[in-house]
């Protein structure tokens, strides 16, 4: 067992016995949603992957610790301490742990948790991407790159059109990631349920996913899945209220000159300030959706390992 990770008894009794397990991120507690509704939301999540059968775990890093598995106590203490806490990607991993520090877990270091601790399910909003501009920025998410080299299946609700979505998928592509439609062709784009791209395949039950997933691992193959789930109906936003904000945030982004690890986050809080809000509920609206299918999914996967 790897020396720096910490399973906690509940998670790792579990995965002993086989049954399934649904990674879950921090970067979405301390800096995706506000205080209080990010511990609430992250305590909601727990709540509901457990009503649909799998058993939550929930990823950070805590005084240089990697925990798959938090207690309510730690949740809360993360979303309280909010964007105090670092945003930790993989090339933040070496210097947070030598120091003990805190870290905030992003998809990237998320998966990378949950392939230590043998987690192959992990539910989120939203991933990072290649941003718009990249081709003179470069800004490209190293969440792309953990797909392509860490087995774990996500299951989001697409991306934000705070990204470059079409060079995305080009970049999924590349690096062999297969993009799933969960009962849609069409990539669903975070706040509302289409963005006129189309995914790699579109599967329809969370038993089509487990076998899509359990195929790849049994073949070895390296990287992970995307499954792109899109918001209930009744939840969406209006797109053009929605485009309209993030163009404006986007615009607010470049005249500001933030950059690295900062833009998605800005991005993410003027998004919400500009919508007053609604963009916070649908945001709340899709992660519950995503952490049932992630659930249901892991169970399916649990009967074929
Ligand atoms: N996109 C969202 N919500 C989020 C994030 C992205 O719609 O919360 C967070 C996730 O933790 C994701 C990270 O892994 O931002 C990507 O950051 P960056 O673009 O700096 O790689
Ligand atoms: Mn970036």
């Amino acid at each position: 067992m790897n020396k720096y990770l910490d399973i906690s008894p509940e998670v790792a009794a579990a995965l002993a016995e086989g049954k399934p397990v649904v990674a879950l991120e921090s970067t979405i507690i301390s800096h995706g949603m506000p205080y209080p509704q990010n511990v609430e939301t992250a305590l909601a999540v727990e709540k509901i992957v457990r009503e649909n059968g799998a058993v939550p775990a929930t990823i950070a890093i805590i005084g240089g610790r990697l925990k798959a598995g938090l207690s309510p106590e730690e949740i809360e203490y993360f979303g309280k301490k909010g964007p105090e806490i670092a945003k930790a990607s993989r090339r933040d991993l070496p210097v947070l742990i030598a120091k003990g520090q805190d870290g905030a877990c992003t998809v990237t270091t998320t998966m990378m948790i949950a392939a230590m601790a043998g987690i192959s399910v992990f539910a989120t909003g939203g991933i990072g991407g290649v941003h718009r501009g990249a081709e003179t920025t470069m800004d490209i998410s190293a969440d792309l790159e953990e797909l392509g080299q860490t087995p774990v299946m996500v299951i989001c609700a697409g991306a934000k059109s705070i990204l470059d979505l079409g060079l995305t998928l080009e970049y999924l592509e590349t690096k062999g990631v297969p993009v799933i439609g969960y009962g849609t062709d069409e990539l669903p784009a975070f706040y509302t349920r289409k963005s006129g791209f189309g995914v790699d395949y579109r599967l329809d039950t969370p038993a089509e996913l487990a076998a899509a997933f359990h195929a790849q691992r049994e073949m070895g193959l390296k990287g992970g899945m995307l499954v792109t789930n899109p918001i209930p109906e009744e939840y969406s936003m209006d797109a053009d209220v929605i485009n309209a904000a993030i163009d404006q945030a986007v615009a607010e982004c470049k005249a500001q000159g933030i950059h690295g690890k900062a833009t998605t986050p800005f991005l993410l809080a003027r998004i919400k300030d500009i919508t007053g809000g609604d963009s916070l509920d649908s945001n709340i609206q899709l992660v519950f959706n995503n952490a049932r299918l992630a659930s249901k999914t892991a169970c399916e996967l649990s009967k074929l390992a």
